[in-house]
């Protein structure tokens, strides 16, 4: 069993020498680790549960079932708050190393605020825990997958930076309850999805008109919130506890629409707009926001009559707090975009999308999933990684989430094509190209509550039949076919 720091040790080492082609066989260095993902919200249910407060989903899918696809909640979802057993019995099945799961945070502070701890709440995520360890699988915790307590949003959510010292109190707790027990942590899960989402689009809180300026102001209070948590585990957690500590965020590859300069140019900025926004910060030599996005926000808000940025400037010492403040970066990649330059004359109504300056698209060509954006291109995949590699010097990367939604059955032979032929393009990157990768993670254990897109997509390697009262799990053939690569580390 290797723990994470020591593979975050070792990987240095590793690429290149025990991979390879081994006879006609593609595979991953013995001790490259697979994973399977959930997300409180979406697996959990008991939403109102032994003294869980409610979160800004709890409260969305309430009060707007007209927002989501089929009208539904994630009250019940899969009921893994009861059903965790079953879970981790199926991981065994798997064979997989660890579970990336997320803690709720209302389900520990009911308001999100410290003074008041659901003792109910820290019971349960030890007991997950403690099964996940009795049977060898490493627990990987994400403290931040979207639902914030519905009383924090109602103080200004993340555009409140106070917001940002409130998670940094639920962080601390984290460590101190659950730091000897979780190999890893992300602090946040795709702030891009949940800021942009948030504020422009139909994620919660679901504010539709905000763009460019709530969502910048949820990015710069995400920043600084996890770059605090990262110094506070430093000074009051590093030396006592054998873990390590990152973010995840969402890479869906940008790549040029044409061969023409300013669709490259074009697809370049959507690239720092997109990971770049929070990737740079941490990440980069020099920290603060990618200078493409501070110069074109800066540039735009001035024509539009703004007497400052709509992008709020770190202070120095912020650009220090949060540079380097990651032990790894988690990345989550499902699909590429296309993108060519937006001729369109600049609007007086501030927006992301005219601030990055792209259109982007899929090719019609792309094979499709079961989710709009989802079209199944894996050679980005391989770009994303070199991408990272280069723009960052080469840091440490585990994908948190890469996976497919099909329709509802249990052949998902799609499934399993799509599984191997990303892992063939990551291979490559690690093989070929040196990227520092090492550990993947399938989405999704089992089918979840798919967001607004409620229980329509289907995510997980195994079947969950939500009309059941047990909400029975049923294997798929991915899951047969993914065990056999958790366990070989072979394709
Ligand atoms: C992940 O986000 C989430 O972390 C996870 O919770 C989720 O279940 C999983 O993906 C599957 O969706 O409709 O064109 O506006 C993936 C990244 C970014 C994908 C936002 C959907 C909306 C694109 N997501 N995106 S669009």
């Amino acid at each position: 069993m290797y723990l994470f720091v020591d593979v975050l040790r070792e990987v240095k080492n590793l690429a290149g020498s025990a991979l390879g082609v081994a006879e006609g066989k593609i595979c991953f260095p013995e001790n490259f680790l697979f994973g399977v993902a959930t997300a409180a919200y979406q697996v959990e249910g008991a939403w109102n549960v032994s003294g869980k407060g409610e979160s800004i989903w709890d409260s969305y899918t309430h009060n707007h079932s007209e927002r989501i696809f089929d009208h539904k909640t994630g009250d019940v979802a899969a009921d893994s708050y009861h059903l965790f057993r079953e879970d981790v019995r199926l991981m065994v099945e798997l064979g997989v190393q660890f579970y990336r799961f997320s803690i709720s945070w209302p389900r520990i502070l009911p308001n999100g605020l410290i003074n008041n701890i659901n003792e109910d709440g820290i019971r349960y995520y030890h007991e997950l825990m403690d099964e996940l360890i009795r049977n060898n699988i490493q627990p990987m915790v994400t403290m931040y997958h979207w639902d914030l307590p519905q009383y924090l949003q109602e103080l200004g959510g993340w555009t409140n930076p106070i917001v940002s010292d409130y998670f940094v109190d639920y962080a601390r707790m984290l460590f101190q309850n659950y730091g000897s027990k979780v190999s890893a942590w992300l602090t946040f899960n795709e702030p891009l999805t949940f800021c942009r989402g948030g504020y422009t689009g139909l994620e919660a809180p679901g504010r539709l008109e905000s763009s460019g300026i709530e969502d910048y102001l949820c990015g710069h209070n995400v920043l600084r919130a996890h770059g605090m948590v990262y110094r506070m585990y430093q000074k009051e957690f590093q030396a006592k506890l054998s873990t390590s500590v990152g973010i995840t965020l969402d890479f869906l590859w940008r790549a040029p629409a044409s061969r023409s300069a300013d669709d490259i140019i074009a697809a370049e900025t959507a690239r720092q707009f997109s990971i770049g926004w929070f990737a740079h910060p941490i990440f980069s030599k020099t920290g603060d926001y990618p200078p493409i996005m501070r110069k074109r926000i800066d540039s735009i808000s001035k024509i539009q009559g703004f007497s400052r940025s709509r992008l709020p400037y770190f202070t120095p010492d912020e650009i220090e707090m949060i540079r380097g403040s990651a032990d790894f970066l988690g990345m989550n990649h499902y699909t590429t975009f296309l993108v060519s330059k937006n001729r369109k004359k600049i609007s007086p109504k501030p927006s992301y999308a005219a601030d990055m300056g792209g259109i982007l698209s899929q090719k019609s060509s792309w094979p499709v999933a079961n989710s709009t954006w989802l079209k199944i291109v894996p050679w980005g995949f391989r770009l994303s990684l070199n991408w990272i590699k280069r723009e960052y010097d080469n840091p440490l990367v585990i994908i948190t989430e890469n996976g497919v939604s099909l329709e509802k059955g249990l052949v998902d032979t799609r499934r399993i094509e799509y599984i191997k032929e990303y892992l063939k393009s990551m291979h490559a990157a690690i093989t070929k190209d040196n990227c520092n990768v090492y550990g993947y993670t399938y989405w999704s254990l089992i089918d979840n509550f798919e967001w607004t897109r409620g229980y329509s997509e289907r995510f997980g390697l195994y079947e969950v039949d939500f009309d059941s009262p047990k909400k029975t799990r049923t294997p798929r053939l991915s899951s047969e076919y993914y065990a056999r690569i958790s366990r070989t580390k072979c394709l």
